[in-house]
């Protein structure tokens, strides 16, 4: 049993309330001891009375990385301590471009790796149009998986090995049906999270992490329709398309923002098909729409 004192990892956060598994691998209810403590999933904390399978969070360990959207009135804190996003897609239900390049660029913000997979490939008749949006992300080094996460997760394996991977996208894209089939007993084990937290519930309502293996993990997360960038520099938007560093090298002005700037070499490079245009035209977009200066 673990002591007072210990330390362990938010397997699944619900406001104040968290399963945390304790460095010795017992699993414990936790409450924050107060406002201040504020754990999400993936964070390591420190535990204090400890008595049966409850105990309190009385601080969280510095974060080595931080996936979060931010609006304009809040940032919200995804996951904490990942080290790569596997944004879902499908061939079905039809998903939102910029949603993926959004997850992308912070991703790239957060010096996560990523990469995409593209689920439900057994259905077939939608799957040329899936891929033929794909292409806008495939060409510029993200790793694009296919598969049935239904009939075989099997491709995905040797990505997630000694990552943890955060599984990410639109609701209905087929993550936790990814997960079940990485995890065989995930179900019994989201019964278990559920009886503590959410009792009751089908769908994902809260990020949850679970071990793959001894150094590999993944959490599966809630289904998002929006990602909000706000407060995100041009700068940084721009250096969040990898890319665009080729072509950026040569602009005229070195702040340049490939927008109305004369001879800029980016717009150029998109004119002329060598940055893909539906690239360049998200990037346009979301800096209008962040209002990113
Ligand atoms: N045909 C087919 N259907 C799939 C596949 N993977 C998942 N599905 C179906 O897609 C639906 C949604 O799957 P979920 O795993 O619940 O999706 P999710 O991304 O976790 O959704 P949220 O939790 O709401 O974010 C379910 O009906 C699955 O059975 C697949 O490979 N092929
Ligand atoms: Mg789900
Ligand atoms: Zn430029």
């Amino acid at each position: 049993m673990a002591l007072s004192g210990d330390g362990g990892t938010v397997e699944a956060a619900f406001g104040r309330e968290a399963l945390v598994r304790s460095h010795d691998g017992v699993l414990l209810r936790a409450s924050a001891r107060n406002r201040r403590v504020q754990a999400v999933c993936g964070d390591r904390v420190m535990l204090s009375a400890i008595q049966g399978d409850q105990a309190v969070i009385d601080s969280v360990e510095p974060r080595r990385s931080e996936f979060a959207r931010a609006s304009e009135h809040r940032v919200k804190v995804i996951a904490a301590n990942l080290t790569q996003v596997v944004i879902l897609v499908a061939c079905e239900p039809s998903f939102d471009d910029e949603l993926v390049c959004r997850l992308l660029i912070a991703a790239e913000r957060s010096r996560l790796a990523a990469l995409v997979v593209l689920n439900k490939v057994d259905l077939v008749d939608r799957y040329e149009e899936a891929r033929g949006k794909l292409a806008a992300f495939s060409g510029i080094g993200y790793s694009c998986v296919e598969l049935s996460a239904k009939f075989d997760a099997s491709p995905l394996r040797p990505h997630l090995t000694g990552q943890r991977s955060l599984l990410v996208g639109q609701s209905g894209m087929g993550k936790s049906t990814l997960l079940k089939s990485l995890v065989p007993d995930a179900e019994v084990r989201t019964r278990e999270i559920s009886r503590h937290l959410d009792a009751g519930r089908h769908s994902t309502t809260a990020c949850r992490l679970y071990a793959l293996d001894n150094d590999s993990e993944v959490v599966d997360s809630p289904g998002i329709a929006e990602f909000g960038l706000s407060g995100i520099r041009v700068r940084d938007l721009a250096g969040a398309f990898p890319e665009f560093a080729v072509h950026a090298a040569r602009c005229k002005f070195h702040d340049c923002r490939h927008q109305s700037e004369p001879a800029c070499a980016v717009r150029a490079a998109a004119e002329q098909g060598q940055i893909h245009p539906r690239r360049f035209a998200l990037y346009r977009r979301i800096a209008h729409l962040e209002g990113a200066t």
